[in-house]
């Protein structure tokens, strides 16, 4: 396969700083050499330039950077889409959350059927009447499914980008109480941390490309590396104990990629001032290599 590497160091939807550096730690923790040994060619086209938080006015506190935001949004969506014409797989690091707002757009581009399975401790399902922090990080999925503020939705102009019905959130842990309000609302599937204790990951994975792969559709993958443990990615911004294990991690990755659905992979959410000799980069790329193909045997 060929794959198109995206950086896109953007920290204006999150309080913590240190997403920013997140492009380079996965790339110096081998990313590119590694995707290359796996048989990819790999076509990386560095990172987009991300404003700095202290050169830009916060604006509305309910909705942080919700400008610069959005404008960033469409410059990715515009790099995303044109490496799906280029018959190149888009695989887009972050930065925070946020980015998946111009990512996903550029894929729904291209593919009008697509679903999203959004691997997160969160649901990032608020909008601006529940967000408890402003973070726009948090609201992406629902801006995604045409909920919330008008120009979150409308980026591109156009919306919903994603159908509700073929959005799957995956070890999901950290509601905030309007957004469950809103998810159940919604109908969104979710598979919270109880559900992958009661059924196990290999079950939970199946539905969640059944769903989100609906009539043999392409599917975005959308990983957010809090979803892991903090024992074992202990370099996010929101850490929430009781996450994904080492090998559930793995697992949910090697399903994605056994299923030959994946059109387009996120990265997101690696904090390297909070992360610990790069560890949370590391598994990273661990776990990118396991969803684009890497088997033990
Ligand atoms: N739900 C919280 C908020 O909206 C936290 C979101 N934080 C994340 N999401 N890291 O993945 O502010
Ligand atoms: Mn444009
Ligand atoms: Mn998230
Ligand atoms: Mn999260």
């Amino acid at each position: 396969m060929r794959i198109r590497v995206i950086g896109a160091p953007i920290d204006l939807g999150a309080d913590r700083r240190g997403v920013d550096i997140g492009p380079r730690a996965i790339r110096y923790a081998g990313l590119i050499d590694q995707l290359q040994q796996l048989g990819h060619s790999v076509h990386d086209v560095g990172n987009i330039n991300i404003p700095l938080p202290e050169n830009q006015p916060t604006g509305n506190p309910r909705l942080k950077y919700l400008e610069p935001i959005t404008h960033l949004a469409e410059e990715l969506a515009d790099n995303v889409s044109e490496a799906l014409r280029d018959q190149e797989f888009p695989l887009i690091l972050g930065g925070d959350h946020s980015m998946s707002l111009g990512s996903i757009t550029g894929v729904a581009r291209e593919h009008k059927n697509v679903g999203v399975i959004w691997v997160d401790a969160h649901a990032d399902f608020n909008v601006e009447d529940t967000t408890p922090s402003g973070n726009i990080h948090g609201m992406i999925l629902a801006a995604l499914a045409g909920l919330g503020d008008p120009s979150l939705v409308n980026v591109d102009n156009w919306a919903p980008k994603i159908d509700k019905n073929k959005i799957v959130i995956v070890g999901a842990r950290d509601l905030d109480t309007g957004e469950q309000k809103l998810l159940r609302e919604q109908n969104i599937h979710v598979f919270t941390m109880s559900d992958l204790d009661r059924r196990g990951i290999s079950e939970v994975m199946r539905q969640a490309i059944e769903i989100a792969g609906a009539d043999n559709g392409p599917i975005h993958l959308s990983l957010d590396m809090d979803s892991l443990d903090p024992r074992e990615a202990p370099g996010v911004g929101t850490p929430v104990r009781g996450g994904l294990s080492y090998r559930e991690a793995h697992f949910a990755m090697e399903m994605l990629a056994e299923s030959q659905r994946l059109v387009s992979m996120d990265v997101v959410e690696v904090n390297s001032i909070l992360d610990r000799e790069n560890t949370t980069a590391q598994l990273a790329v661990e776990l990118t290599l396991s969803a684009l193909g890497k088997k033990i045997l």
